[in-house]
Protein backbone atom coordinates (compact mmCIF):
# COMPACT_ATOMS: atom_id res chain seq x y z
CA UNK A 1 0.00 0.00 0.00
CA UNK A 2 1.62 3.18 -1.04
CA UNK A 3 0.68 6.07 1.52
CA UNK A 4 0.19 9.55 0.53
CA UNK A 5 2.99 12.51 1.87
CA UNK A 6 1.61 14.35 4.63
CA UNK A 7 0.23 18.22 4.30
CA UNK A 8 2.19 20.38 5.28
CA UNK A 9 1.77 22.07 8.46
CA UNK A 10 0.19 25.09 8.56
CA UNK A 11 2.39 28.38 9.43
CA UNK A 12 3.40 28.28 12.93
CA UNK A 13 1.76 30.92 13.62
CA UNK A 14 -1.66 29.82 13.55
CA UNK A 15 -0.46 25.83 14.54
CA UNK A 16 -1.45 24.57 18.17
CA UNK A 17 -3.92 26.42 20.37
CA UNK A 18 -3.56 29.83 18.93
CA UNK A 19 -5.00 28.70 15.12
CA UNK A 20 -7.71 27.02 17.54
CA UNK A 21 -8.94 29.58 19.23
CA UNK A 22 -8.85 31.85 15.95
CA UNK A 23 -11.03 29.67 13.98
CA UNK A 24 -13.27 29.06 17.11
CA UNK A 25 -13.80 32.58 17.21
CA UNK A 26 -13.99 32.96 13.68
CA UNK A 27 -16.45 30.28 13.47
CA UNK A 28 -19.01 31.29 16.10
CA UNK A 29 -18.85 35.17 14.76
CA UNK A 30 -20.12 33.45 11.74
CA UNK A 31 -21.96 30.22 12.30
CA UNK A 32 -23.80 31.24 15.47
CA UNK A 33 -23.72 35.21 15.44
CA UNK A 34 -26.28 34.88 18.63
CA UNK A 35 -24.33 33.22 20.84
CA UNK A 36 -21.17 35.16 20.26
CA UNK A 37 -22.49 38.30 20.49
CA UNK A 38 -24.23 36.86 24.04
CA UNK A 39 -20.43 36.09 24.89
CA UNK A 40 -18.98 39.84 23.89
CA UNK A 41 -21.79 41.57 25.53
CA UNK A 42 -20.97 39.54 28.64
CA UNK A 43 -17.07 40.87 28.30
CA UNK A 44 -18.54 44.73 28.20
CA UNK A 45 -20.83 43.58 30.91
CA UNK A 46 -17.99 42.62 32.79
CA UNK A 47 -15.91 45.67 32.31
CA UNK A 48 -18.69 48.27 32.57
CA UNK A 49 -20.06 47.10 35.88
CA UNK A 50 -18.73 47.49 39.69
CA UNK A 51 -18.86 43.84 40.77
CA UNK A 52 -18.48 43.28 44.47
CA UNK A 53 -19.33 39.82 44.38
CA UNK A 54 -18.02 38.37 47.46
CA UNK A 55 -17.10 34.60 45.72
CA UNK A 56 -16.09 36.03 42.18
CA UNK A 57 -12.65 37.08 40.77
CA UNK A 58 -11.71 37.76 37.07
CA UNK A 59 -9.77 34.56 35.33
CA UNK A 60 -6.83 36.00 33.27
CA UNK A 61 -7.08 35.34 29.61
CA UNK A 62 -4.48 32.82 29.41
CA UNK A 63 -6.54 30.82 32.29
CA UNK A 64 -9.64 31.13 29.80
CA UNK A 65 -7.72 30.01 26.81
CA UNK A 66 -6.51 27.04 28.65
CA UNK A 67 -10.15 25.99 29.79
CA UNK A 68 -11.27 26.12 26.44
CA UNK A 69 -8.37 24.30 25.09
CA UNK A 70 -8.07 21.33 22.79
CA UNK A 71 -7.57 18.91 26.10
CA UNK A 72 -11.54 18.87 26.55
CA UNK A 73 -11.32 16.21 23.66
CA UNK A 74 -8.95 14.13 26.28
CA UNK A 75 -11.25 11.59 27.67
CA UNK A 76 -9.15 9.79 30.64
CA UNK A 77 -10.64 9.05 33.89
CA UNK A 78 -7.63 7.61 36.46
CA UNK A 79 -4.62 9.21 37.68
CA UNK A 80 -1.32 10.69 35.66
CA UNK A 81 0.53 7.57 34.58
CA UNK A 82 -2.55 5.10 35.63
CA UNK A 83 -5.32 5.83 33.25
CA UNK A 84 -8.08 4.48 32.03
CA UNK A 85 -7.78 5.52 28.78
CA UNK A 86 -4.87 6.29 26.08
CA UNK A 87 -4.20 9.36 24.81
CA UNK A 88 -3.51 11.27 27.57
CA UNK A 89 0.73 11.70 27.61
CA UNK A 90 -0.07 15.73 27.51
CA UNK A 91 -3.42 15.45 30.12
CA UNK A 92 -0.77 13.62 32.24
CA UNK A 93 1.79 16.09 32.37
CA UNK A 94 -0.37 18.82 32.57
CA UNK A 95 -2.17 17.16 35.53
CA UNK A 96 0.85 16.90 37.11
CA UNK A 97 2.12 20.41 36.86
CA UNK A 98 -1.23 21.41 38.34
CA UNK A 99 -0.87 19.76 41.54
CA UNK A 100 3.17 20.56 41.78
CA UNK A 101 1.63 23.95 41.57
CA UNK A 102 -0.90 23.41 44.19
CA UNK A 103 1.28 22.13 46.53
CA UNK A 104 4.23 24.91 45.79
CA UNK A 105 1.39 27.63 45.84
CA UNK A 106 -0.12 26.37 49.35
CA UNK A 107 2.74 24.86 50.71
CA UNK A 108 1.08 21.44 50.88
CA UNK A 109 2.68 18.02 50.56
CA UNK A 110 -0.83 16.98 48.86
CA UNK A 111 -2.99 18.14 46.23
CA UNK A 112 -5.95 16.51 44.10
CA UNK A 113 -6.43 18.96 41.24
CA UNK A 114 -9.62 17.00 40.02
CA UNK A 115 -12.72 17.84 41.63
CA UNK A 116 -15.40 19.78 39.56
CA UNK A 117 -16.18 21.88 42.76
CA UNK A 118 -14.83 22.84 45.92
CA UNK A 119 -18.78 21.31 46.58
CA UNK A 120 -17.85 18.05 44.86
CA UNK A 121 -14.20 18.22 47.13
CA UNK A 122 -16.44 18.86 50.14
CA UNK A 123 -19.25 15.91 49.56
CA UNK A 124 -15.95 13.42 48.51
CA UNK A 125 -13.67 14.16 51.52
CA UNK A 126 -16.97 13.66 53.94
CA UNK A 127 -17.64 10.21 52.19
CA UNK A 128 -14.27 9.50 52.79
CA UNK A 129 -14.29 10.69 56.17
CA UNK A 130 -17.43 10.25 57.79
CA UNK A 131 -19.30 6.42 57.90
CA UNK A 132 -23.23 7.01 56.67
CA UNK A 133 -24.89 8.62 59.38
CA UNK A 134 -22.02 9.39 60.99
CA UNK A 135 -21.80 13.27 62.86
CA UNK A 136 -20.47 16.40 61.42
CA UNK A 137 -19.33 19.81 62.95
CA UNK A 138 -20.13 22.92 61.07
CA UNK A 139 -20.84 26.69 60.99
CA UNK A 140 -24.89 26.87 60.37
CA UNK A 141 -25.92 28.16 56.60
CA UNK A 142 -27.93 31.01 58.61
CA UNK A 143 -24.84 32.22 60.59
CA UNK A 144 -22.77 32.18 57.38
CA UNK A 145 -22.01 28.85 56.98
CA UNK A 146 -21.92 26.93 53.34
CA UNK A 147 -24.51 24.10 52.10
CA UNK A 148 -21.98 21.11 51.85
CA UNK A 149 -21.51 22.25 55.83
CA UNK A 150 -24.43 20.28 56.21
CA UNK A 151 -27.18 22.00 55.45
CA UNK A 152 -30.62 20.19 55.27
CA UNK A 153 -30.94 21.86 51.80
CA UNK A 154 -28.09 19.19 51.07
CA UNK A 155 -26.99 15.51 50.93
CA UNK A 156 -24.78 16.62 53.52
CA UNK A 157 -27.10 16.93 55.94
CA UNK A 158 -29.52 14.45 54.85
CA UNK A 159 -26.69 11.63 54.92
CA UNK A 160 -24.83 12.75 57.65
CA UNK A 161 -26.10 13.59 61.05
CA UNK A 162 -25.07 17.67 61.01
CA UNK A 163 -24.84 19.45 63.63
CA UNK A 164 -24.27 23.21 63.85
CA UNK A 165 -21.90 25.67 65.41
CA UNK A 166 -22.88 29.48 65.41
CA UNK A 167 -22.03 32.93 65.87
CA UNK A 168 -21.58 34.88 69.30
CA UNK A 169 -23.46 38.61 69.96
CA UNK A 170 -20.83 39.85 68.80
CA UNK A 171 -21.15 38.53 65.07
CA UNK A 172 -17.99 36.25 65.74
CA UNK A 173 -17.46 32.24 65.63
CA UNK A 174 -18.32 31.27 69.26
CA UNK A 175 -15.12 29.04 69.57
CA UNK A 176 -16.63 27.79 73.06
CA UNK A 177 -19.26 26.76 71.61
CA UNK A 178 -17.49 24.76 69.21
CA UNK A 179 -15.74 22.78 71.54
CA UNK A 180 -18.74 22.28 73.96
CA UNK A 181 -21.10 20.81 70.88
CA UNK A 182 -17.58 18.89 70.01
CA UNK A 183 -17.34 17.03 73.25
CA UNK A 184 -21.12 16.63 73.47
CA UNK A 185 -21.76 14.82 69.31
CA UNK A 186 -18.04 13.90 69.06
CA UNK A 187 -18.54 14.39 65.17
CA UNK A 188 -16.32 12.48 62.81
CA UNK A 189 -15.46 15.72 60.83
CA UNK A 190 -14.93 19.14 62.19
CA UNK A 191 -15.76 21.25 59.39
CA UNK A 192 -13.85 25.07 59.59
CA UNK A 193 -14.96 27.33 56.83
CA UNK A 194 -17.94 30.07 55.71
CA UNK A 195 -19.20 31.46 52.82
CA UNK A 196 -19.92 34.74 54.98
CA UNK A 197 -18.13 35.59 57.25
CA UNK A 198 -15.61 38.63 57.31
CA UNK A 199 -13.11 37.74 60.32
CA UNK A 200 -10.26 35.81 60.65
CA UNK A 201 -11.19 31.94 60.88
CA UNK A 202 -8.27 30.85 63.98
CA UNK A 203 -7.13 27.30 62.58
CA UNK A 204 -5.11 26.29 65.53
CA UNK A 205 -8.16 26.53 67.87
CA UNK A 206 -10.24 24.73 65.67
CA UNK A 207 -7.57 21.94 65.65
CA UNK A 208 -7.06 21.59 69.18
CA UNK A 209 -10.90 21.42 69.57
CA UNK A 210 -10.86 18.45 66.71
CA UNK A 211 -7.87 16.79 68.76
CA UNK A 212 -9.70 16.74 71.90
CA UNK A 213 -12.88 14.41 70.49
CA UNK A 214 -10.44 12.98 67.74
CA UNK A 215 -12.09 14.52 64.93
CA UNK A 216 -10.47 14.77 61.59
CA UNK A 217 -10.61 18.86 60.81
CA UNK A 218 -11.61 20.01 57.42
CA UNK A 219 -10.93 23.39 56.22
CA UNK A 220 -13.10 24.73 53.37
CA UNK A 221 -11.07 28.02 52.24
CA UNK A 222 -13.22 28.72 49.47
CA UNK A 223 -13.63 32.44 49.77
CA UNK A 224 -10.13 33.16 51.31
CA UNK A 225 -7.79 31.07 49.47
CA UNK A 226 -6.13 33.64 47.37
CA UNK A 227 -5.59 35.76 50.90
CA UNK A 228 -4.16 32.40 52.06
CA UNK A 229 -1.92 32.02 49.07
CA UNK A 230 -0.96 35.84 49.23
CA UNK A 231 -0.19 35.18 53.08
CA UNK A 232 -2.84 37.81 53.63
CA UNK A 233 -5.03 35.15 56.13
CA UNK A 234 -3.39 32.53 58.92
CA UNK A 235 -3.13 29.07 56.55
CA UNK A 236 -5.14 26.13 57.37
CA UNK A 237 -2.70 23.50 55.23
CA UNK A 238 -0.91 22.41 58.23
CA UNK A 239 -3.75 22.48 60.99
CA UNK A 240 -6.44 20.62 59.28
CA UNK A 241 -5.89 17.21 58.41
CA UNK A 242 -7.68 18.38 55.00
CA UNK A 243 -7.92 21.65 52.98
CA UNK A 244 -10.77 22.35 50.38
CA UNK A 245 -11.34 25.23 47.88
CA UNK A 246 -13.01 26.11 44.73
CA UNK A 247 -10.14 27.69 42.59
CA UNK A 248 -12.98 29.91 41.14
CA UNK A 249 -13.66 32.71 43.90
CA UNK A 250 -10.70 34.47 44.76
CA UNK A 251 -8.00 32.28 43.14
CA UNK A 252 -8.58 33.54 39.65
CA UNK A 253 -9.11 30.14 38.08
CA UNK A 254 -11.79 28.21 36.50
CA UNK A 255 -15.10 26.97 37.60
CA UNK A 256 -13.54 23.84 40.07
CA UNK A 257 -12.30 22.25 42.99
CA UNK A 258 -8.80 21.59 45.13
CA UNK A 259 -8.09 19.07 47.62
CA UNK A 260 -5.00 19.42 50.11
CA UNK A 261 -3.36 18.56 52.55
CA UNK A 262 -0.30 19.42 54.75
CA UNK A 263 1.63 17.37 57.50
CA UNK A 264 -1.17 14.93 58.20
CA UNK A 265 -1.10 13.93 54.64
CA UNK A 266 0.02 10.65 55.79
CA UNK A 267 -2.26 10.55 59.49
CA UNK A 268 -4.37 7.57 58.80
CA UNK A 269 -8.12 7.27 57.97
CA UNK A 270 -10.91 6.08 60.05
CA UNK A 271 -9.51 2.37 59.14
CA UNK A 272 -6.34 3.02 61.14
CA UNK A 273 -4.01 2.49 58.08
CA UNK A 274 -5.05 3.92 54.98
CA UNK A 275 -3.13 7.36 54.90
CA UNK A 276 -5.35 10.72 54.15
CA UNK A 277 -3.15 11.23 50.55
CA UNK A 278 -4.26 7.98 49.58
CA UNK A 279 -7.74 7.89 50.60
CA UNK A 280 -8.65 11.63 49.19
CA UNK A 281 -7.22 10.02 45.86
CA UNK A 282 -9.94 7.16 45.73
CA UNK A 283 -12.49 9.43 47.33
CA UNK A 284 -12.10 11.68 43.95
CA UNK A 285 -11.75 8.78 41.42
CA UNK A 286 -13.41 6.45 41.49
CA UNK A 287 -16.13 7.05 44.44
CA UNK A 288 -17.26 10.20 43.53
CA UNK A 289 -16.21 11.60 40.10
CA UNK A 290 -15.17 9.41 36.73
CA UNK A 291 -13.68 11.64 34.16
CA UNK A 292 -11.65 14.33 34.96
CA UNK A 293 -12.07 17.77 33.25
CA UNK A 294 -8.30 18.13 31.60
CA UNK A 295 -8.57 21.59 30.26
CA UNK A 296 -9.75 23.04 33.82
CA UNK A 297 -7.12 21.25 35.00
CA UNK A 298 -4.82 23.13 32.69
CA UNK A 299 -6.26 26.37 33.38
CA UNK A 300 -6.03 25.57 37.31
CA UNK A 301 -2.52 24.93 36.27
CA UNK A 302 -2.49 28.22 34.72
CA UNK A 303 -4.03 30.39 37.46
CA UNK A 304 -1.56 28.64 40.45
CA UNK A 305 1.26 30.00 38.32
CA UNK A 306 -0.42 33.41 38.24
CA UNK A 307 -1.39 32.93 41.74
CA UNK A 308 2.51 32.47 43.02
CA UNK A 309 3.02 35.77 41.23
CA UNK A 310 4.42 38.93 43.15
CA UNK A 311 1.38 40.98 40.93
CA UNK A 312 -1.18 38.45 43.07
CA UNK A 313 -0.09 39.42 46.36
CA UNK A 314 -0.32 42.85 46.18
CA UNK A 315 -3.86 42.08 44.64
CA UNK A 316 -4.72 40.20 47.79
CA UNK A 317 -3.28 42.97 49.75
CA UNK A 318 -5.28 45.60 48.02
CA UNK A 319 -8.40 43.38 48.10
CA UNK A 320 -8.05 43.41 52.01
CA UNK A 321 -7.20 47.48 52.79
CA UNK A 322 -9.94 48.37 50.46
CA UNK A 323 -12.88 45.77 51.98
CA UNK A 324 -11.59 47.44 55.21
CA UNK A 325 -11.91 51.23 53.51
CA UNK A 326 -15.07 49.98 51.97
CA UNK A 327 -16.80 48.69 55.17
CA UNK A 328 -15.59 52.04 57.50
CA UNK A 329 -17.01 54.59 54.83
CA UNK A 330 -20.43 52.74 54.87
CA UNK A 331 -20.56 52.59 58.67
CA UNK A 332 -19.58 56.53 58.18
CA UNK A 333 -22.83 56.46 55.64
CA UNK A 334 -24.79 55.11 58.42
CA UNK A 335 -25.16 51.46 57.32
CA UNK A 336 -25.11 48.64 59.62
CA UNK A 337 -21.90 46.85 58.89
CA UNK A 338 -21.84 42.99 61.06
CA UNK A 339 -19.09 42.60 63.24
CA UNK A 340 -18.01 45.99 63.30
CA UNK A 341 -15.99 45.82 59.66
CA UNK A 342 -13.59 43.02 58.45
CA UNK A 343 -10.94 41.29 58.24
CA UNK A 344 -10.96 40.07 54.61
CA UNK A 345 -12.15 40.80 51.36
CA UNK A 346 -15.73 40.57 52.43
CA UNK A 347 -18.21 43.48 54.06
CA UNK A 348 -21.92 41.98 55.40
CA UNK A 349 -24.43 44.59 55.65
CA UNK A 350 -27.59 44.42 57.90
CA UNK A 351 -29.95 46.26 56.17
CA UNK A 352 -32.95 45.41 59.11
CA UNK A 353 -32.79 49.07 60.51
CA UNK A 354 -33.16 50.21 56.76
CA UNK A 355 -36.98 50.11 54.38
CA UNK A 356 -35.29 47.30 52.11
CA UNK A 357 -34.87 43.57 51.50
CA UNK A 358 -31.78 42.19 50.39
CA UNK A 359 -33.20 41.02 47.17
CA UNK A 360 -34.35 44.80 46.88
CA UNK A 361 -30.99 46.00 47.55
CA UNK A 362 -29.73 43.58 45.22
CA UNK A 363 -31.43 44.08 42.06
CA UNK A 364 -31.54 47.95 42.57
CA UNK A 365 -28.13 48.06 42.79
CA UNK A 366 -28.05 46.18 39.83
CA UNK A 367 -30.26 48.10 37.88
CA UNK A 368 -27.46 51.00 38.96
CA UNK A 369 -24.23 48.92 37.67
CA UNK A 370 -23.18 47.55 40.71
CA UNK A 371 -23.60 43.51 41.88
CA UNK A 372 -23.53 42.59 45.56
CA UNK A 373 -25.38 39.72 46.39
CA UNK A 374 -28.82 39.25 49.03
CA UNK A 375 -27.64 37.62 51.74
CA UNK A 376 -29.30 35.81 55.09
CA UNK A 377 -27.85 37.55 58.52
CA UNK A 378 -27.80 35.80 61.88
CA UNK A 379 -31.43 35.59 62.97
CA UNK A 380 -33.23 36.75 59.84
CA UNK A 381 -36.65 36.16 59.68
CA UNK A 382 -36.96 36.52 55.69
CA UNK A 383 -36.49 33.77 53.13
CA UNK A 384 -33.31 32.95 51.53
CA UNK A 385 -34.91 34.41 48.08
CA UNK A 386 -35.34 38.03 50.18
CA UNK A 387 -33.20 38.09 52.87
CA UNK A 388 -32.09 40.93 55.47
CA UNK A 389 -28.30 41.69 54.70
CA UNK A 390 -26.40 42.15 51.17
CA UNK A 391 -22.52 40.95 50.91
CA UNK A 392 -20.42 42.62 49.26
CA UNK A 393 -16.61 41.65 48.16
CA UNK A 394 -13.44 43.45 47.50
CA UNK A 395 -11.81 41.09 45.05
CA UNK A 396 -12.83 42.14 41.50
CA UNK A 397 -12.24 46.37 42.72
CA UNK A 398 -8.57 45.23 43.62
CA UNK A 399 -7.99 43.38 40.44
CA UNK A 400 -9.12 46.85 38.56
CA UNK A 401 -6.59 48.04 40.99
CA UNK A 402 -9.06 50.08 43.28
CA UNK A 403 -8.00 50.42 46.83
CA UNK A 404 -8.88 51.87 49.94
CA UNK A 405 -8.45 55.85 48.10
CA UNK A 406 -11.51 54.32 46.12
CA UNK A 407 -13.66 52.89 48.66
CA UNK A 408 -15.02 56.60 49.72
CA UNK A 409 -16.65 56.93 46.11
CA UNK A 410 -17.67 53.31 46.06
CA UNK A 411 -20.04 53.46 49.00
CA UNK A 412 -21.46 56.96 48.27
CA UNK A 413 -22.64 55.16 45.06
CA UNK A 414 -24.15 52.40 46.93
CA UNK A 415 -25.68 54.86 49.47
CA UNK A 416 -26.71 56.40 46.57
CA UNK A 417 -28.70 54.06 45.09
CA UNK A 418 -30.18 52.78 48.14
CA UNK A 419 -31.42 56.34 49.06
CA UNK A 420 -33.45 56.37 45.70
CA UNK A 421 -34.74 52.97 45.71
CA UNK A 422 -38.33 53.47 47.36
CA UNK A 423 -39.76 49.67 48.58
CA UNK A 424 -42.99 48.75 47.22
CA UNK A 425 -42.79 45.35 49.36
CA UNK A 426 -40.57 43.08 50.23
CA UNK A 427 -39.63 42.19 46.77
CA UNK A 428 -40.64 45.27 44.81
CA UNK A 429 -39.53 48.91 44.72
CA UNK A 430 -39.19 51.41 42.45
CA UNK A 431 -35.71 53.34 42.01
CA UNK A 432 -36.25 57.13 41.01
CA UNK A 433 -35.65 56.85 37.21
CA UNK A 434 -33.67 60.09 36.82
CA UNK A 435 -31.18 58.94 39.72
CA UNK A 436 -30.86 55.73 38.01
CA UNK A 437 -29.84 56.68 34.76
CA UNK A 438 -27.32 59.62 36.59
CA UNK A 439 -25.79 56.80 39.00
CA UNK A 440 -25.47 54.38 36.12
CA UNK A 441 -23.52 56.35 34.03
CA UNK A 442 -21.43 57.47 37.17
CA UNK A 443 -20.97 54.03 37.53
CA UNK A 444 -20.16 53.51 34.20
CA UNK A 445 -17.33 56.29 34.30
CA UNK A 446 -15.88 54.49 37.37
CA UNK A 447 -15.40 51.63 35.87
CA UNK A 448 -13.66 53.29 32.72
CA UNK A 449 -10.98 54.70 34.96
CA UNK A 450 -10.14 51.36 36.16
CA UNK A 451 -11.09 49.25 33.81
CA UNK A 452 -10.76 45.33 34.33
CA UNK A 453 -7.25 43.73 33.30
CA UNK A 454 -6.85 42.35 29.43
CA UNK A 455 -11.09 43.18 28.92
CA UNK A 456 -10.11 44.93 25.68
CA UNK A 457 -7.26 43.50 23.29
CA UNK A 458 -5.34 46.24 21.19
CA UNK A 459 -5.77 45.78 17.49
CA UNK A 460 -2.58 46.30 17.31
CA UNK A 461 -1.70 43.22 19.38
CA UNK A 462 0.15 40.53 17.55
CA UNK A 463 -2.17 38.39 19.51
CA UNK A 464 -5.35 40.40 19.41
CA UNK A 465 -8.45 37.64 18.68
CA UNK A 466 -10.45 40.40 17.05
CA UNK A 467 -13.19 39.95 19.32
CA UNK A 468 -14.05 40.60 23.03
CA UNK A 469 -15.42 37.10 23.39
CA UNK A 470 -13.39 34.72 26.34
CA UNK A 471 -11.86 32.04 24.53
N1 LIG B 1 -21.11 29.42 47.54
C1 LIG B 1 -21.68 30.46 46.74
C2 LIG B 1 -21.33 31.81 47.28
O1 LIG B 1 -20.80 31.90 48.38
O2 LIG B 1 -21.61 32.81 46.63
C3 LIG B 1 -21.30 30.37 45.28
O3 LIG B 1 -20.01 29.98 45.04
Amino acid sequence: MTVAPLPPLPAEAEYGQLGLARAGLAELRREDPELAELLDAEVRDQDTTLAMIASASIAAPSVLAAGGSALSNVTAEGYPGARYHPGAANFDEVERLAVSRAMDLFGARYANVQPHSCSSANLAVLAALVPPGGTLLGLDLDAGGHLTHGSPASVTGRHYRAVHYGLDAHGLIDYEQVAALAAEHRPAVLIAGASAYPRTLDFARFREIADSVGAYLLADISHIAGLVAAGEHPSPVDHAHITTTSTYKQLGGPRGGLILSGRDHRTPGPDGRTPLDRLMQRAVFPQNQGTPAPAAIAAKARAFALAAEPRFTRTARLTVSGAHALAAELGRLGHRVLTGGTDNHMVLIDLRDSRLTGVVAERALEECGILVNRNRIPGDTRSPLVTSGVRLGCNILAQRGMGPQHMRECAELMHAVLAATTPLSDTEYRVDPHERVQLREHVRALCARHPLPHATVRADDPGALGTGAAL
